[in-house]
């Protein structure tokens, strides 16, 4: 069985360890190997590991395409694969709708050739994605294109989604970045926050299908993927205009779902080959997406009042207007036999 690892840089690679892919903010990454994403974001914070990569011990196989309308990259083994699609999204060109649904749809489809039918993770990229397309804001109109594309591909995708965050690009390009697997992970939702395919029609008449984290076991304990995580309790936006008091709710939520992961940890022991079953806020690796750069040292005070300090700091918009952050986070569990250092 193959093992993925999340790691913040590429610096310390072991001899039998490869880049599968991952996002980067490094103005240049060292390695041609893989599948990097360079984030589009303004960075309000340098810093030395930057980097969300996805590391494996087989060797990985990398493919790019350009068809009429972007590009599509991934990388896989024999168990993952990792890759994005890009799109330019010009005047004139298709309604963001349709680019959605056809984006997902070639997504859904590689998976499905490439035998990886379980996506763990996306990270949507969306051009300005609070402006309105005609009557209707991007952002639902991205939601209409996502379930459509779920709908045709109801063999792979149905009731569970993978873990996902849904963000802003100052650009004109329209990115899906996304890791999926041969095997199943635990789909998690937040008790404090409503199962978002559950959201009523005030936020879109097509709700954002995607689930609070998945976890993924493995040979040498799990691996955990966040979602995007903002100050919404049910369904609700909480503290409108109101930084701090999003932060620490926005926190309150990341906790909740960590207790969920442990707690499935706990009560599949054999299953996670007795990895550590509680992994702790400070030993994930965090990104934080904030509206407005000059909220940078309100949400970075919170983190660090929580012990947080491996934690990459963007600008971008979030999916609802009135939110002025969203977090996201991954992370390693490890079994002592591992012989890999902590997270932190
Ligand atoms: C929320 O909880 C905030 O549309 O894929 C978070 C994660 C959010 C993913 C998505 C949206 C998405 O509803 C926004």
């Amino acid at each position: 069985m193959e093992t993925l690892i999340i790691s913040p840089s590429a610096q310390q690679l072991k001899q039998s360890q490869h880049v599968l892919g991952g996002m980067s903010h490094a103005h240049e990454f060292a390695t041609e190997a893989g599948t990097i994403l360079q984030l589009p974001l303004p960075l309000l914070e340098e810093k030395t590991e930057l980097d969300e990569l996805f590391l494996i011990d087989t060797i990985p196989v990398t493919h790019e395409c350009s068809f009429p309308r972007g590009t599509i990259r991934y990388s896989n083994t024999r168990e993952f694969v990792f890759g994005y699609i890009k799109t330019e999204q010009c005047s004139g060109s298709e309604h963001l709708e349709e680019a959605s649904q056809r984006a997902y749809r070639a997504i859904l489809q590689l998976c499905l050739t490439l035998q990886a039918p379980y996506l763990l993770r996306i990270w949507n990229y969306v051009p300005h994605i609070n402006e309105p397309e005609g009557m209707i804001e991007r952002y639902r109109l991205f939601n209409i294109g996502r379930k459509r594309a779920y709908d045709n591909y109801s063999q792979i995708i149905k009731d569970e989604y993978p873990a996902a965050c849904a963000l802003g690009a100052f650009d004109n390009t329209f990115r899906i970045v996304f890791l999926a697997s041969t095997r199943k992970p635990y789909y998690i939702e937040n008790p404090r926050q409503m199962n978002s395919s559950f959201y009523p029609e005030q936020y879109g008449i097509v709700p954002p299908l995607f689930s609070r984290a998945t976890l993924l076991p493995q040979v040498t304990g799990a691996a955990l993927f966040i979602s995007g995580t903002a100050s919404i309790v049910g369904h609700e936006s909480r503290h409108k205009n109101n930084i701090q008091a999003q932060a620490y709710e926005t926190l309150k939520n990341l906790n909740t779902i960590l207790t969920q992961a442990n707690m499935i940890m706990k009560e599949n022991r054999a299953e996670f080959t007795d990895a550590q079953c509680s992994l702790s806020l400070n030993e994930l690796f965090w990104r934080v997406y904030i509206r407005l750069p000059e909220h940078l040292e309100i949400v970075r005070s919170v983190m660090q009042r929580a012990g947080i300090t491996q934690a990459v700091y963007v600008q971008a918009d979030i999916c609802r207007t009135e939110l002025l952050l969203e977090i996201e986070a991954s992370a390693n569990y490890f079994t002592p036999q591992s012989g890999h250092m902590k997270n932190a």
